[in-house]
């Protein structure tokens, strides 16, 4: 078909006009994925990002100034990049497990704060002054490209991080300008021309304005000449003072409380505490399958995605907890993703719980009460959740296409009885568990619908974590 040459200004009025890439608003899930020289310590405090070591070590952080004491001695973070040898990185097999986990897009690191690239790219050594990056040094091997590959050969669309500053990078220490217009630019069409990823999820951006990253004329560029001009989704980090109001998609980051109704976003965290992978995290601080799927189901109900993180090792590796954390998830979606997947925020995202005698709220909580945040359910799920705690009773997720209704249950009323408040169905609507495609009992009770549940019988609702009735 004719595609209209496309003419966006660089101005936030003129980009903010773009409408946001439909595959990326279906799609719903991502993975996130934090890999380079610092997965070679993989490690912090826990509550720490794993990925700050260097700024660890060089601010003064003594608990990971210990670890690197005992660990590599004498050896600066640079000389770590040996220790990256990615020897095990099977990147068919990532892909496969990104497929299987029903996520339908990956945000691979670029190159994060440290500034080493995962991607044969000749500024970053020109500008460091040795070996930077996974061509030229550690894996030998360009690991962007090789994972870009296989993804494409799935349903998966690849996608890259980028992070705008480097921390210790000589150019940017000394001259910021210069570093922009010859280390930054240069690498950011690099990629988008090389690897033309559907994703550009830049970061790293606070140090500077909008207008000195020259980000609204890279964004110009890049919607109305690069080979992703179509397809392309971009985030809002792009200076000072522009997150959360201005650029595609917002960046809740570890923050499940944020909530926007009439703009695009995705929120992202780690399953447990740090995006890098963290060897001080046990298995009690990951997330269990359950309360990352109700992460996610809780972000979609609310219009939003989310972007999951993984961590893999220094040997490329996909930690096991991690792979298992992934595949049950997409074991849940697999037969309840036609909740998740193309649907809208329905004009009621969720249902509180009402008189529920397992629910204590907490501190910064009201109980029943639409107007308290969202992040009810969502403070308990951070750690070690008991899913009893849920206090929003149903989700809803709406497809528009197809005019169909989903009520998304955390639990399973006891009473067997559920009420859907304030809504009216006409006469004939079906509606049944999409696990069984058993049809349900139900009737108008003023404005409500009460709908009767079958007994609860574990061996043919096949769907642990959220059970999911269509209403169409
Ligand atoms: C943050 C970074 O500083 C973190 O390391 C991580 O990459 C996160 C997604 O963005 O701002």
């Amino acid at each position: 078909s004719f595609l209209f040459a496309q003419n966006y200004q660089p101005t936030w009025q003129s980009l903010d006009s773009r409408p946001v890439p439909q595959w990326w608003k279906d799609g719903k899930f991502g993975i996130f994925i934090h890999w380079g020289v610092y997965s070679v310590p993989g490690f912090s405090r826990v509550g720490a990002y794993a990925e700050w070591y260097q700024n660890g070590l060089m601010s003064g952080d003594s608990v990971r100034i210990k670890y690197h004491k005992e660990k590599f001695g004498d050896r600066s973070y640079y000389d770590l990049k040996n220790d990256f040898k990615a020897e095990l990185f099977d990147p068919e097999a990532w892909a496969k497990l990104f497929e299987a986990s029903g996520a339908k897009y990956i945000v691979l690191t670029s190159k994060h704060h440290d500034g080493f690239a995962l991607w044969p790219s000749k500024e970053a050594d020109r500008d460091w002054g040795f070996a930077w990056n996974a061509v030229s040094a550690g894996p030998h091997r360009d690991l962007l490209g090789d994972l870009f590959a296989a993804v494409r050969k799935t349903s998966v669309h690849p996608g890259m991080y980028y992070s705008l500053y480097e921390w210790y990078n000589p150019l940017w220490k000394t001259n910021k300008p210069k570093y922009i217009s010859e280390h930054m630019w240069p690498q950011m069409k690099d990629l988008v021309n090389t690897y033309k990823p559907d994703v550009f999820w830049t970061d790293g951006e606070w140090d500077l304005s909008d207008e000195e990253w020259k980000s609204k004329d890279f964004l110009a560029w890049l919607y109305n000449e690069s080979p992703v001009k179509n397809s392309v989704v971009t985030y809002d980090r792009w200076g000072s003072g522009v997150r959360f109001h201005h650029g595609e998609v917002y960046t809740p980051e570890y923050q499940p409380d944020i909530d926007f109704a009439d703009h695009a976003w995705e929120e992202s965290r780690g399953m447990g505490f740090s995006y890098g992978y963290n060897r001080a995290e046990d298995a009690w601080d990951y997330n269990s399958a359950q309360v990352l799927v109700l992460s996610l189901i809780d972000k979609v109900s609310r219009g939003g995605n989310f972007l999951l993180d993984i961590g893999p090792d220094e040997h490329g590796k996909i930690p096991p907890i991690m792979q298992e954390r992934l595949l049950e998830i997409g074991g849940w979606l697999k037969i309840n993703g036609e909740a998740i997947y193309n649907t809208v925020r329905w004009k009621t995202p969720f249902q509180w719980s009402e008189g529920r005698t397992d629910y204590k709220p907490g501190k910064s909580e009201k109980k029943n009460s639409e107007a308290s945040s969202n992040n009810d359910i969502m403070l308990k799920l951070t750690v070690n959740p008991d899913p009893g705690y849920a206090v929003k009773e149903i989700f809803y997720t709406y497809n528009p296409a197809t005019n169909s209704l989903y009520a998304i249950l955390p639990k399973y009323p006891s009473d067997k009885k559920l009420i859907i408040k304030n809504t009216t169905l006409p006469a004939g609507t079906r509606i049944y568990f999409l696990s069984t495609e058993q049809t349900l009992q139900w009737k108008q009770m003023g404005d409500n619908v009460a709908v009767q549940l079958p007994d609860y019988d574990p061996n043919v609702i096949q769907s642990p974590y959220a059970y999911v009735l269509k209403i169409e």
